[in-house]
């Protein structure tokens, strides 16, 4: 077992017990007899859609403090805060999937059925993402009200759940269920935007980013950097996400694709687009993002035709190669290892 994985099971059980301390915190005592049945709701909002997940984003926050404090001891304190801020990645991430997957209309999530799809849930999910959302800030007031890096810490999740939303936005615009779909769009360039909002910056940039702040790293230098080397993992991570969408097995991804019939600017297609024949481009016009089996079919079809997971694999390996060599020239004062372990959590995942 490599030494990250053994920090990340060691990280995993005192992990899972702060989430049963924010738990707690967030749902018993209400200040207000009244809305005690909110907070029980809430519960299982929480235990639903929080803690079942891989966990990387929030396991990031720890791993990364401790490398950058090396050797130095860690106060037990400081080790639990790093944690807290961990759980408050994988709560602001569960506000954008619980919302994600009523955009979407997708199914399952993480093995199960996605929240709003839930008996006695429905649109209720709406409200329920934002209760999440919010919860972020509640708790960065419990733990960190008065401490020197409070207000960089909220301002940081503030700016990041923008650039998240505006991604969203980009997404849901450019998958209008306008008739015909208009592949003249489906550009390259699009297709870097989309994903350098709606994923890199939440999914890599904050969990590093905070584990700095924590660790009293504030300077403008070190954190360009940080977020020019995450950027590119985050983007990596989405065209991961976009492939397995379509050729990675359900069962193992916890999650069904739904990117053909949501006409989504997704990577494969975008790809396809660019080495398809004329031929092959009429049969994709012709049935990208129409939900029904046999149009899925067809595009799928011609996705074998083209050899799309070849060209992914292809895609994968350069890739690697271009992120540990921007690794290794671009982490300046920081410690390489802190992007190494998070890019290995991530490389070759099938899920
Ligand atoms: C996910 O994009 C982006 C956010 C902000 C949740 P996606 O819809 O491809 O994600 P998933 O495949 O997990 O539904
Ligand atoms: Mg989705
Ligand atoms: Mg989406
Ligand atoms: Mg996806």
């Amino acid at each position: 077992m490599s030494s990250s994985a053994t920090d990340g099971a060691k990280n995993g059980k005192s992990f899972d017990a702060i989430f049963q301390v924010i738990l707690r915190e967030l749902t018993s005592n209400a200040p207000d007899p009244g809305i005690q049945q909110a907070l029980d709701w809430f519960q299982q909002v929480l235990e639903y859609n929080v803690p079942h997940g891989k966990k990387n984003r929030g396991l990031s926050v720890v791993d990364t403090y401790r490398l950058l404090k090396k050797n130095a001891h860690i106060p037990e304190e400081d080790d639990q805060k790093a944690a807290v801020l961990g759980w408050c990645v994988e709560i602001l991430q569960a506000f954008f999937l619980v919302a994600d997957d009523i955009m979407d209309q997708s199914h399952t999530r993480r093995g199960q059925p996605c929240w709003f799809r839930q008996r006695n849930v429905g649109l209720i999910a709406i409200n329920d993402a934002f209760y999440l959302e919010n919860a972020v800030y509640a708790i960065i007031k419990t733990h960190f009200d008065g401490l020197p890096s409070y207000v960089k810490i909220m301002e940081l999740f503030h700016e990041v759940t923008m650039q998240t939303i505006t991604g969203q936005c980009l997404d849901m615009v450019s998958s209008r269920p306008d008739e015909p779909v208009d592949f003249s769009t489906f550009t390259s360039q699009r297709y870097d935007s989309i994903v350098k909002y709606k994923t890199a910056y939440y999914s890599f940039y904050l969990p590093v980013a905070l584990a700095m702040y924590l660790a009293g790293i504030y300077d403008e230098d070190s954190h360009q950097r940080a977020k020019a080397i995450l950027l590119e993992m985050g983007h990596f991570f989405q065209v991961q996400d976009d492939y397995l969408d379509c050729f990675g097995t359900p069962e193992i991804l916890g999650k069904i694709g739904t990117d053909i019939q949501d006409r989504k600017c997704g990577w494969l297609i975008v790809q396809a687009l660019l080495i398809c024949n004329a031929e092959q481009r009429e049969r994709l016009q012709d049935n990208y993002g129409i939900d029904r089996p046999e149009c899925i079919q067809r595009v799928k079809d011609v996705y074998h035709e083209l050899a799309m997971e070849k060209v992914y694999k292809t895609f994968e390996d350069e890739s690697a190669i271009r992120i540990q060599d921007l690794i290794g020239k671009f982490s300046g004062s920081l410690p390489p290892s802190i992007f190494m372990s998070f890019f290995n959590k991530i490389f070759k995942r099938n899920k």
